[in-house]
């Protein structure tokens, strides 16, 4: 093992993680709880739940609009997050991160704001058969509304994506790949780089679905040079009803405004608006000036520990659940791609997931069951659902043993 990785693995101290996660420490069905439900939404720490309370307790105003002591304090901190944000994910301005209510509503407002201005009928829109519904069903209305076609680039046998299919599916009417960074599925990293290289070669424009990267890994949007990418706070240990587009600032500065109302105006007379400049143009109303202080407070949170740990400590975790879950009898996982987050999807011979998520529930463990707003992909592998474990920084390899050993005794109770 060289030295780096050694430093790294002593940094990363799950114990003391775990104590900044209350909420852990509770018994669910008279079991100690065990978390695996990560991919859906993680757990908060209290340094973040602070972050939020301290907001409605010392600084509760509007932003941007009022002239008074309270609303400065609560602009600061909601462009402050903005700030952060910026710096998390290396973009060149805070002019190209917009607000809004996650990674679903961010997609919405490419697909009803770039998409309406350049997308006619005929143009094709490329996505991967391992997208999130979120990814899909906004492209699906533009395609009954203005008639675009969309696409699928097909996966593997191994969950990755079949990208020699890539020059055949890309065509001159191909204006738009949106493809997932991480699969909340099949846990597979997607070569989005490689992928944006190739679409930049032939003028197509390309969209990050990051809901599953950005809380996992390092993610660096100029190295990658996206020109959209989504995530939600929610799935990072912010707050729900927050999330963020990023899209590089001569993109954003070309489209409409997908809502219209307060804030995002210049002027409003009875004949006609003007909006204002990036990024308020695409924040309209009161914003979720709670939910900034909060994902302001989970950058901090997550920045402390470092991406890097974060990213090889939930590595080395998932590696070794998938080694043990492979060795449990009837065991089928769904994706085996070397590059890969946290998600584990599995079925266990005869047992439905929901089944197997109830009976884990009873034993104090929260997994996911069910289609994960993926059916095309459901469709893909051949089945109506799977389980899946998903991981996080408070999971402890003493939980995934525990885990392990359920898993065996629901075998033995079906
Ligand atoms: N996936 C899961 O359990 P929102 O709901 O907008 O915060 O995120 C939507 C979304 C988009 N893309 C991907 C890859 C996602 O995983 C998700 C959310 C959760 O897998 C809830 S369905």
């Amino acid at each position: 093992m060289n030295t780096s990785v050694i430093e790294k693995e002593s940094i990363f101290d799950v114990e003391k993680i775990r104590q900044d996660f209350p909420i852990l420490d509770q018994q669910v069905h008279n079991k100690p709880l065990i978390y695996l439900d990560n991919g859906a939404t993680t757990q908060k720490p209290t340094q973040v739940i602070e972050a939020i309370s301290s907001y409605y307790l010392n600084s509760n105003a509007n932003v941007h609009r009022g002239l008074h002591e309270l609303a400065e304090r609560a602009t600061e901190g909601y462009e402050n997050c903005r700030k952060k944000v910026t710096s998390f994910i290396n973009a060149p301005s805070e002019r190209s991160i917009v607000f809004t209510r996650g990674t679903t509503e961010s997609i919405n407002l490419v697909a009803n704001s770039w998409g309406r201005k350049y997308l006619k009928e005929g143009d094709e829109v490329l996505l991967t058969e391992m997208e999130h519904h979120s990814n899909i069903v906004p492209w699906h209305l533009l395609a009954e509304q203005i008639g675009i076609v969309v696409k699928f680039i097909p996966i593997n046998s191994d969950g990755t994506l079949d990208l020699d299919s890539l020059d055949e599916l890309i065509s001159t009417k191909t204006k738009l790949i949106s493809v997932t960074h991480m699969s909340n599925v099949l846990g597979t990293i997607n070569p989005v780089k490689k992928i944006i290289e190739r679409a930049h070669q032939q003028n197509i424009k390309v969209l990050i679905d990051a809901a599953q990267s950005v809380p996992n890994m390092p993610v660096d949007v100029q190295n990658m040079d996206c020109d959209f990418l989504a995530f939600s706070s929610h799935k990072m240990v912010g707050p729900t009803g927050m999330g963020v587009l990023f899209a590089k600032e001569d993109i954003l500065e070309e489209m409409p405004p997908f809502f219209g109302g307060g804030e995002m105006i210049s002027s409003v007379t009875k004949a006609g608006s003007s909006w204002a400049g990036l990024p308020y143009k695409f924040e309209a109303g009161t914003p979720n000036i709670a939910g900034a202080f909060g994902l302001s407070g989970a950058i901090d949170y997550l920045e402390k520990i470092g991406m890097d740990n974060i990213q090889s400590y939930k590595t080395r975790l998932t590696h070794y659940a998938i080694d043990a879950m492979q060795r449990v009898p009837g065991m089928q996982i769904y994706g085996k791609a070397r590059d890969r987050g946290s998600a584990v999807s599995f079925n266990l011979e005869g047992i439905h997931p929901f089944d197997l998520a109830q009976f884990l529930d009873q034993n104090g463990i929260a997994i996911r069951a069910g289609h994960h707003c993926a059916q095309p992909l459901m469709e893909s592998l051949g089945v109506n659902g799977t389980a899946r474990a998903s991981f996080y920084i408070y999971n402890t390899f003493q939980e995934v043993d525990i885990f392990i050993e359920k898993l065996k005794k629901a075998t033995d109770f079906f």
